[in-house]
């Protein structure tokens, strides 16, 4: 017999077939009748497999009594309480390492959109205003401050990739590392002494809004902030205010606090580049975050130890 798995949000369609092939797969956020499903399915449920910006609610989760498994495609796994899992008796097990490369390309990719104007070079060619008058200038990428909150897998992998570009590195976060870098235990000290403040420290109640209206005062009106973390760790009203009031010059953004909405306020702006939370998204890594997510999920069923285990 497959064994019965719930999933809480799409999924990439080679991995919904993978995990069609081997198990009963019940497609949760397509139900109508989620109560009813419960009734008759909840007792059947081994596993979970959700995205990283999904998780699973603890209620939810409460009322599948056989669930061992919360697999997430994602190395986030801020949206699952951790603490009441372990509890429980739940694995919970990500898709990290593989991803951090596309994270960190896309945030260089943010820093040097912003920065050369890329996103509006691109509407002024194409809406024909090229002829009609220069775009005006941009700034620098190469040489410039760059100050990284969290130096993680992928706050390192962004960091080799502004040592490039011959960046002045500092960054924050739990502790001092053995890095070539500048450590500022006080974020507003990073905010205050780079050019580009890059978010990139994993979401927790600890770092809900670290990067507040002090925060931002200290970037102060040449700097930019980019985020590819998760919407939470901003202040989106603090932030959406700095951008208004000019207190900090712009800003490129991959997450925000209630996805798949972003706040409209940024929508009119010209000083801020937004992307759908697509800091993973390619054929390759979504490939490799697939292939992760079923090795979870095999390694629970066969008693094998997980390959990438939060729990
Ligand atoms: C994904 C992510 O967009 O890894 C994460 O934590 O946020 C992203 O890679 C998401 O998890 C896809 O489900």
């Amino acid at each position: 017999m497959p064994i019965d798995i719930l999933q809480l949000c799409p999924l990439m369609p080679s991995l919904e077939a993978e995990l069609a092939k081997c198990y009963t797969v019940h497609r949760w956020f397509e139900m109508k009748d989620q109560a009813g499903f419960l009734k008759a399915h909840a007792d059947k449920i081994r596993g979970a497999v959700t995205g990283g910006h999904i998780g699973i609610q603890m209620e939810l989760a409460a009322q599948l009594p056989k669930l061992e498994i919360i697999s997430i495609n994602g190395v986030g796994y801020d949206k699952i309480d951790l603490n009441e899992a372990r509890k429980r008796g739940y694995r919970v097990a990500n898709t990290p390492d593989v991803l951090t490369a596309d994270v960190a390309d896309l945030a260089l990719g943010l820093i040097i959109a912003l920065a050369r104007q890329l996103v509006r070079a691109d509407h002024h060619v194409r809406a024909g205003n090229w002829t009609k008058g220069e775009l005006g200038l941009g700034h620098r990428v190469s040489g410039r401050r760059y100050g990284i909150f969290g130096l993680g897998r992928i706050g390192q992998a962004i960091a080799k990739r502004l040592e490039a570009f011959d960046g002045h590195i500092s960054y924050s976060g739990r502790r001092k590392l053995d890095v070539p870098y500048t450590f500022y235990p006080d974020i507003n000290d990073l905010a205050a002494n780079c050019d580009v403040l890059v978010v990139a420290a994993a979401a927790s109640a600890e770092t809900k809004h670290v990067v507040n209206a002090d925060v931002l005062k200290a970037l102060g009106p040449n700097g930019s902030l980019i985020n590819i973390a998760r919407g939470s760790l901003v202040d989106e009203a603090a932030l959406i205010a700095a951008l208004q009031n000019a207190t900090i010059a712009g800003a490129g953004l991959d997450v925000f606090a209630d996805e798949p909405r972003a706040p409209e306020a940024l929508f009119g702006m010209k000083n801020v580049v937004l992307t759908p939370h697509v800091a993973s998204a390619t054929h390759e890594t979504r490939q490799a975050m697939a292939d992760l997510v079923l090795a979870n999920l095999d390694a629970q069923f066969t008693g094998k130890p997980l390959p990438a285990a939060v729990v």
